[in-house]
């Protein structure tokens, strides 16, 4: 690289890092936000990371594009990137759905692995969205990538990771076979998962409305016990006994 590139790619990787903790700051408002409103945290974690200039260098040749700041700002998507880990799979459509409603967020594009999983079994939701950098004197809309999956798609998916790296893309047919099954455990994971999840909201829901039930019955017995307490009093006043 040479030094006017290098120092160009400084600045880059700079605006890079600061659209991270942008974006960072807002996942964290929205989940303190929906946890104080629902008692409930969507968000299980996050977790974020800029591109390696092997990763970026590779994927660019990948592509047959030049290896340059420029291209590289054009090209590729990625070089920002955010992993957001929910634990059910409702929780990843309501999140990615509170991000695009971000006023000073623009979604570019929307791929979504789960309603279309990767032949290979991949599943997760990809947002590739602009977010605005502030600068002393100008703003940059700068490019993240957000991933969102369940606890159980990144089990998978680092696994899977690990062993593409180790087969360099070319792994026994009956490993791809074996993760391809894995892969359908996960989504009937996730499913039974969110079932229990959604009986468990519906049963604790019924205890609150049960619980409000038996102190207004409390109330009501307080009431009507003071209410005849008073009406025997009146009634000794009056001189017809107890
Ligand atoms: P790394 O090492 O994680 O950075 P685009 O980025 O849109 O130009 P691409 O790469 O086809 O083109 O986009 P896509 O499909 O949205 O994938 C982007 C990232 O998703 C990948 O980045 C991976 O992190 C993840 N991903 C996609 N497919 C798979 C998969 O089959 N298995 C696993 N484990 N992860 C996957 P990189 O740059 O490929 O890798």
């Amino acid at each position: 690289m040479l030094y006017n590139e290098a120092e160009e790619w400084s600045q880059a990787l700079m605006l890079y890092d600061a659209a991270l903790k942008e974006i960072n700051t807002k996942l964290e408002i929205l989940n303190n936000e929906f946890k104080l409103a629902h008692q409930y945290n969507p968000i299980e974690h996050i977790t974020s990371r800029l591109k390696t200039p092997q990763s970026i260098t590779k994927k660019l040749r990948r592509y047959g594009h030049d290896l340059n700041v420029e291209s590289i700002i054009e090209h590729i998507n990625d070089v920002a990137g955010i992993r957001i880990i929910c634990s059910f799979t409702s929780d990843i459509y309501r999140i990615a759905d509170l991000i695009s409603k971000l006023s000073d967020i623009k979604v570019i594009t929307i791929k979504d692995y789960i309603a279309n999983p990767k032949p290979n079994g991949y599943t997760s939701y990809h947002m590739i969205v602009t977010v605005p950098v502030y600068l002393s004197n100008m703003t940059i809309d700068i490019k993240v990538e957000i991933q969102i999956r369940t606890i159980a798609m990144d089990f998978w998916a680092s696994l899977e990771h690990k062993i593409y790296y180790k087969f360099e893309g070319n792994a026994p047919e009956h490993i791809r076979k074996e993760l391809k099954e894995c892969s359908e455990l996960v989504s009937y994971l996730d499913e039974k998962m969110l079932s229990i999840n959604e009986e468990v909201q519906g049963y604790s829901a019924q205890q609150s409305i049960e619980t409000i039930a038996d102190e207004e019955d409390k109330k009501d017995t307080k009431k009507n016990k003071k209410e005849k307490k008073k009406a025997g009093k009146n009634r000794m006043l009056l001189g017809f006994g107890a």
